[in-house]
């Protein structure tokens, strides 16, 4: 694999009616990382933000914009961000929001993590390892976001402190292995679903520290049904890890 630090990386910006959002973070991730290119994921915003995108396309190589018809969720955006990304041939593939909360400056971090040299095959930029910070968010999110990564650690019994955090890198042999077809999660789940499919293949997936900040602009797209999806999912593939566990104890009682 060729240094992703330099060459071959595509930052996945999934959009939805974030036309002031989108070009101060443009302008700032290719201030930081001049080297990367960009594709903008909108779902028909009807704010514009499109728009905004096709201009900043027209303007600079480094940035493509991929169209959908209408709200479609976060996971569906970046399923097809994923699918455009690899049928160009790129090496690494990031996922970061557009609001602000996921600081474009501290990309080199997560990509110094699936270099050659760094080695996992996948990171997330955590707000819960030492040195992880979140900045500005209510209360309540923070407990709800703690409170979801300890349900789903012990639920599905991985090791990642973040498993709903949303800023990114995968190598694309990673998500060439994953059936992106079979997809379905949105909000959340999505990030705990792509987590739960990565370590289940065998690949390593590491966290480094990141400082999160809330969005300052905009509305967030957080709702109830994003916060229960993820429950019942993630309780179920917990009780089929457990069936999985328990059948294999009684197979090896047996023989
Ligand atoms: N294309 C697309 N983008 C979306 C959709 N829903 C959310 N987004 C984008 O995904 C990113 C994250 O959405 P947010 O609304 O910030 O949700 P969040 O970060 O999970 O929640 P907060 O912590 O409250 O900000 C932003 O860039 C949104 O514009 C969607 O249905 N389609
Ligand atoms: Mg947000």
């Amino acid at each position: 694999m060729t240094d992703p630090s330099t060459d071959q990386v595509l930052v996945i910006i999934p959009t939805y009616q974030e036309r002031e959002n989108l070009p101060r973070i443009l302008d700032r991730l290719l201030t930081a990382n001049p080297q990367v290119h960009v594709l903008v994921v909108d779902d028909g915003s009807p704010d514009g933000t499109g728009q905004v995108a096709d201009d900043r396309a027209a303007a600079d190589d480094r940035v493509h914009v991929l169209h959908r018809s209408g709200k479609q969720g976060l996971g569906a955006a970046y399923i097809a961000g994923f699918r455009w990304g690899l049928e160009r041939g790129y090496d690494v593939l990031v996922e970061m929001d557009a609001d602000g909360s996921h600081a474009p400056e501290q990309l080199p971090r997560l990509l110094a993590r699936i270099s050659p040299a760094g080695g996992a095959d996948a990171v997330i930029g955590s707000r819960y390892v030492p040195g992880g910070r979140v900045v500005n968010w209510p209360r309540h999110r923070e407990l709800l976001s703690r409170g979801g990564n300890v349900y789903s650690r012990l639920a599905l019994g991985v090791k990642v402190n973040d498993i709903t955090g949303g800023y990114r890198a995968y190598r694309s042999a990673v998500l060439r292995t994953l059936p992106l077809d079979e997809i379905e999660s949105h909000g959340y789940c999505f990030q705990v679903d792509l987590s739960w499919r990565t370590i289940r293949a065998g690949f390593e997936l590491a966290e480094v520290p990141i400082t999160f900040t809330e969005r300052e602009i905009g509305d967030s797209k957080m709702s109830g049904s994003i916060v229960r999806e993820a429950l019942w999912k993630v309780t179920l593939w917990g009780s089929r890890r457990r069936w999985e566990q328990l059948r294999a104890a009684l197979r090896s009682r047996r023989s």
